[in-house]
């Protein structure tokens, strides 16, 4: 049997990352992020913030305070990752499912109708919020986020998870991917990894500038080419 036609009958499951993938919420996590830069006179880059995307709220305040020079005790850094989810939290008030991105709803739904098992593996801790924000919370049964792990992305842990879950082998899913560091989870995991949105996505197996368009069946035919 060739390896293109193995790659077809194994892929069983389809877990999606949130910010980035599902939901247009990139921007307003580095808007808020920014936002604790400013107070420290610290300018985040956009290039910066790419290194930031599928870090947990812990990691990124380190990783920011580093970047700008700063030292703070745990407690200062707590109490600065929570300004930073308050601000967060009131610029997603308005999403809804106009932020849901191009063709993510009808993929999914196509999906479900091929018996496809879904789930959701994010590092946010406010995962359920934002898809019950979105209307779409119902569509997964499955959400692995950031509170109920101890790793970020890069670490497998939250992919790993969704598989046992989903009762699958890792090897029979795909894992859809806006960061970089997301990617490298999905690969640490032994799946496959499709690349969303950014062009210059590195070591993923495929990439996709969106959803539109596109169906399962084509998706996973081009994973085997
Ligand atoms: P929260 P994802 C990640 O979500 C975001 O990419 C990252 O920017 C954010 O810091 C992290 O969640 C933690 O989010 O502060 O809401 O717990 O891309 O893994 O869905
Ligand atoms: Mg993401």
């Amino acid at each position: 049997m060739s390896l293109a036609i193995m790659h077809k009958m194994e892929i069983k499951g389809l877990i999606f990352d949130l910010d980035g993938v599902i939901a247009n919420t990139a921007d307003l996590h580095y808007r808020a992020w920014c936002k604790i830069g400013d107070q420290w006179g610290f300018n985040l880059s956009k290039a910066q913030n790419e290194e930031l995307k599928g870090i947990s709220r812990k990691d990124s305040i380190l990783k920011i305070a580093n970047w700008a020079g700063k030292s703070f005790t745990n407690e200062e850094l707590d109490a600065f990752a929570f300004e930073k989810n308050k601000n967060y939290l009131s610029y997603c008030q308005t999403l809804g499912i106009k932020d849901i991105l191009p063709g993510v709803y009808d993929f999914i739904n196509a999906s479900m109708n091929k018996d496809l098992k879904l789930a959701v593996g994010s590092a946010s801790k406010n995962a359920k919020i934002i898809l019950q924000k979105l209307g779409i919370l119902d569509l997964f049964s499955i959400i692995v986020d950031g509170n109920m792990v101890q790793n970020s992305k890069p670490n497998p842990e939250v992919f790993i998870k969704c598989a046992e879950i989903l009762e699958l082998e890792p090897k029979s899913c795909i894992v859809f991917e806006d960061s970089q560091a997301g990617i490298q989870a999905a690969i640490n995991a032994g799946m496959f990894s499709v690349g969303v949105g950014q062009e210059d996505l590195e070591r993923c197996n495929h990439k996709i500038k969106n959803f539109e368009g596109l169906s399962p069946e084509q998706l996973i035919n081009q994973l085997s080419n």
